[in-house]
């Protein structure tokens, strides 16, 4: 029947059982549950095995604010918090220094990984606490006797000129010169000395100046570096305008009450050779220590957890891995001030193929998370993050924080140079730190590329004992993903836009939210999963932000 205007919904077979419209709401209240299901229905495993992030969708609520008034400040210990949820994994292709101070900077945490000597890690952490914005506090030196060929090369590796020459070559020796891109672009004869073409009048500023001092410096003397000194005219540090224009505005950065330092985390292992190396990360700064282990329920961290909180109080002491609230508990009472929670949900994991052991990450988190929750325990979500929306779920499920691994990889910010795979595509190498490669590397004492002193320590871990490696991660690489400072603000405004979708102001009143049953979830089966990607098109790009 062809629909005329003034046809009544009756003569469509939708006679309306209630006339008043208002009362809309009203009759919702009839219903006895929301739409949807609670948290805990859907995570009940006897109903549908246990669930991970694919499985599921989180229900839209109601949108009454925009979605830059979401907050999303989070406990990343009982006593330090982050202004945003995200962490780098402690891993050699992850996260080294300066991956460690672009995500502090950008209000989360890198963690520094311990597959290198316990010198070099203190280095790292070093430099993640003497951070200071806008000021390169390990420039590229080079000494006298260095040629403009090789102030050429350093140039082409690294992408930047203008290097200052001190007597010894190094930082805190006595600065002679500077050479900048200009000096050398025409200079032909390449054996000549950097000493022939260098500036020698030099404007710098004295060690203490402030940023903004320093700015102003450099705008009056319109030169492109100013090298800062002490007093006995020791290069301490280097200040480029490039980096000013970038660095100023960090509104998020990770920095302790009273405070101006970045703030620093770093794994260690369990072994008796982790407290000295503990000792010099502390000595370095080190604000938080995880204890890296897949299992993180051994005789061997428990005592580590209590060596940690009774040597070293003012130090906050994250354990695990976890999955299950029985290991939790066993971390909670020797006194972890947080817990890291994934066994086998890596992407460059093959834990639960070859130990048989691990859970489905949405059930890890849930189950874990909520004992914690009870014991005012904070909780990291690791691995298996794809995109923003694992992370929301990741979240929803009870972590305060995600960890990501290969998610962060590429990025520009992460240990190792880009190479062109055999696809033709830009990508960095991303490896499990349990794969044959990383252990290899650990085993002969090599640690990462930017792991150059003694390894003697790591080295002795692997004993007459560990004559066969058995693998629990693979080694390969990740795709190029840009720099973190345009990255990590994306993963920050996705999130603040799916909690707004979901009607929450802020973290702790999305957990407060769905554990009171207001929040709603659904279950995904497979087509409902293939419906919610992409499908039908011929071809399309998928760009997610600009
Ligand atoms: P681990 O250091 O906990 O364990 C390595 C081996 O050393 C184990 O056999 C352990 O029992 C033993 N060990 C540890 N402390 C000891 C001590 N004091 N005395 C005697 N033996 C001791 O490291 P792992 O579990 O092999 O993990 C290695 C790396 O790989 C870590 O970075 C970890 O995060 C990563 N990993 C993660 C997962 C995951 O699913 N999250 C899985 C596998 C590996
Ligand atoms: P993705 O973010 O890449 O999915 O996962 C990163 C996490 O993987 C790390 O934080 C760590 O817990 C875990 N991981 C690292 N090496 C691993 C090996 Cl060899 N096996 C299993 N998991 C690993």
């Amino acid at each position: 029947m062809p629909i005329a205007n003034g046809d009544s919904l009756d003569n469509f077979g939708m006679k309306a059982e209630i006339q008043d419209y208002s009362k809309a709401l009203d009759v919702l209240k009839e219903y006895p549950t929301r739409d949807g299901l609670d948290v805990d229905t859907l995570i009940d495993s006897d109903k549908h095995g246990a669930l991970t992030y694919n499985d599921f969708l989180i229900l839209p609520g109601y949108i009454g604010f925009p979605a830059s008034d979401v907050s999303l400040d989070t406990p990343v210990t009982k006593r330090i918090t982050l202004k945003a949820p995200l962490l780098s994994s402690p891993m050699d292709t992850v996260t080294e220094h300066n991956m460690a101070i672009h995500m502090a900077l950008l209000g989360g945490l890198g963690v520094i990984h311990h597959n290198c000597s316990p010198q070099d890690q203190a280095e790292m952490v070093k430099k993640v606490k003497r951070y200071e914005n806008g000021f390169i506090l390990d420039p590229v030196v080079l000494s006298p006797k260095a040629t403009v060929g090789e102030a050429k090369n350093l140039k082409a590796k690294w992408g930047f000129g203008g290097f200052p020459v001190t007597e010894n070559g190094t930082l805190r020796s006595k600065l002679v010169g500077i050479v900048t891109s200009r000096d050398i672009q025409f200079h032909h004869n390449l054996d000549d000395p950097v000493t022939a073409v260098m500036a020698t009048d030099l404007v710098t500023a004295p060690a203490g100046t402030t940023l903004a001092e320093a700015n102003d410096v450099l705008r009056s003397s319109k030169k492109g570096k100013l090298p800062i000194v002490d007093g006995d005219s020791n290069l301490v540090s280097l200040l480029s305008r490039s980096d000013l224009m970038k660095n100023l505005h960090y509104p998020l950065a990770s920095k302790l009450p009273q405070s101006k330092q970045l703030i620093c985390a770093a794994t260690i292992g369990t072994r008796e050779e982790d407290k000295e190396r503990l000792r010099l990360l502390v000595e370095a700064g080190l604000d938080i220590v995880i204890l890296d282990s897949s299992q993180g329920n051994s005789i061997f961290q428990l005592e580590m957890v209590k060596f940690v909180k009774k040597t070293y109080p003012e130090i906050d002491v994250i354990g695990g891995n976890v999955v299950t609230r029985e290991q939790a508990a066993a971390l909670i009472a020797a006194g972890v001030d947080g817990l890291r929670i994934g066994m086998g949900s890596g992407s460059a994991c093959i834990t639960q193929e070859v130990m048989a052991v691990g859970r489905p990450q949405a059930a890890a988190v849930r189950s874990v998370s909520s004992f914690a929750a009870r014991f005012g325990v904070p909780c990291i979500a690791d691995g298996g993050i794809q995109n923003v929306g694992h992370i929301v779920k990741g979240l929803a499920m009870g972590a305060s924080t995600v960890m990501m691994g290969g998610l962060l990889a590429g990025t520009t910010e992460s240990p190792g140079e880009y190479f062109v795979s055999s696809e033709g595509q830009l990508v960095k190498a991303y490896r499990g730190m349990g794969s044959i490669a990383a252990m290899e590397d650990k085993k002969a004492g090599a640690g990462s590329k930017d792991s150059k002193a003694s390894n003697a320590g790591t080295a002795r871990y692997f004993s007459e004992k560990d004559r066969v490696l058995v693998a629990q991660g693979v080694a390969g690489s990740v795709l190029d993903r840009g720099s973190i400072t345009k990255f990590i603000p994306y993963l920050v405004a996705g999130i603040q836009h799916s909690l707004q979708e979901i009607g929450v102001k802020s973290i702790e009143a999305f957990h407060d939210e769905i554990n009171k049953g207001l929040v709603r979830f659904e279950m995904r089966s497979a087509s409902a999963q293939t419906e919610g990607n992409v499908h039908g098109l011929h071809n399309y790009e998928k760009k997610l932000y600009s």
